[in-house]
């Protein structure tokens, strides 16, 4: 055993997921004053955060997820420093609240996970994938319930075909196998998170990695209205070697903003191609000189993958142009309040 694997040599804080990359941003005092905490579950009423003898609740009001590391104003925790994040999932917020929802903060690997079903949707994963490679984690697919489908291998092949980066996992939740099979990203210090619809398995899975029941799975609690208990709040646990966990409830909805990398990425020979287009603003519908069209002619791509590609870039587009807004406009608010006040002081004189 290396002592990187040995989880007696991690510090109380290493166990929680702590990284040079964060202690690199902290000045040794302000690590007295105001101690390094993770936040370990999102609720409404608050970010449960826990820290080297630290585990306490912190109002709503902390621009925080699960996942981030603050250093703890221990008078005033709404006023906690939020460090520089490694990685960052977010969507646009679903409804009429046109602002970001952050989801996960610093994981190292994002499980994407679906099921090999009906209920199996490109689109998406596609979705998913985007807003994985944009945060700046690996994003990997699992496939489960092979064991309820008849040929789980159409499934394999359509989540292999998304992008050569994406490796994909075909597992079945509840067997002993799953465990070793995310050995692999299981690493000491390391985060991770399931993403995915409700019910494809993310908290099966968690209890595989843990052995035992900690995370809530849709049939232990059978004293739920609709005999079903699933996962609420986003939270995140520790193995015993010091890898943590994070588990989140099924989005109904994933909208794309500032999102524009990570579909480049998702979609790499698509954004490539359409560099070769004779015009720059090019719309791929037709144009002379399209090499997307002329790609299409060739069989090389499909419409049907052009279509979701320039579905989310455009969505992407809208949405993050709509959140440039509000915040050009607060912006604009904040220079006409300076203005105010510069006009005051100089009728005072
Ligand atoms: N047979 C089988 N059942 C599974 C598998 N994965 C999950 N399930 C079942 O699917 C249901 C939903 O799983 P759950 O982990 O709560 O889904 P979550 O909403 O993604 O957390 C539960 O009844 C699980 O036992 C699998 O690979 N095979
Ligand atoms: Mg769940
Ligand atoms: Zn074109």
């Amino acid at each position: 055993m290396t002592p990187r694997d040995d989880p007696q040599s991690l510090s109380a804080l290493e166990k929680l997921g702590w990284q040079a990359f964060f202690a690199d941003q902290v000045a040794d005092e302000d690590l007295q004053e105001t101690p390094p905490a993770r936040v370990v579950e999102a609720h409404r009423s608050g970010l449960r955060v826990q820290g080297d003898g630290i585990d306490q609740l912190v109002p709503p009001k902390l621009a925080a997820t699960v996942g981030d590391w603050i250093l703890l104003n221990q008078v005033l925790p709404t006023s906690s420093r939020v460090l520089e994040r490694k990685s960052l999932f977010k969507r646009r917020a679903p409804g009429h609240d046109r602002s970001l929802q952050l989801i996960a903060a610093n994981t190292d690997t994002s499980f994407i996970v679906t099921s090999c079903n009906p209920d199996f949707n490109l689109a998406r994963l596609e979705r998913y994938l985007a807003l994985g490679f944009e945060a700046g984690v690996t994003p990997v697919i699992l496939l489960t319930k092979p064991d309820l489908c008849d040929d789980p291998s159409p499934y394999v092949t359509q989540a292999e075909a998304i992008s050569a980066r994406v490796p994909v996992v075909l597992l079945n939740a509840k067997s002993d196998s799953a465990k070793e099979q995310l050995a692999p990203w299981c690493k000491p210090g390391e985060t991770l998170v399931f993403l995915g619809s409700s019910g494809v398995g993310k908290s099966t899975l968690v209890n595989a990695l843990f052995g035992k029941d900690t995370a809530e799975t849709a049939e232990i609690r059978e004293d739920d209205a609709r005999g079903r208990h699933t996962t609420r709040h986003r939270h995140m646990r520790f193995l015993p070697n010091g890898c943590a966990v994070m588990d989140t409830p099924g989005m109904r909805e994933l909208q794309m903003a500032e999102a524009e990398s990570g579909i480049a990425d998702l979609f790499e020979d698509l954004t490539e191609l359409a560099t070769q287009c004779k015009f720059r603003n090019c719309k791929h519908e037709g144009e002379p000189g399209c090499a997307l069209t002329a790609a299409l002619g060739s069989g090389e791509v499909t419409q049907a993958r052009l279509d979701r590609w320039s579905k989310l870039a455009t969505e992407d587009q809208l949405n993050t142009a709509s959140l440039a807004e509000r915040k050009g406009s607060g912006k604009v608010l904040q220079k006409a309040i300076r203005a105010v006040k510069k006009r005051n002081k100089k009728t005072r004189r």
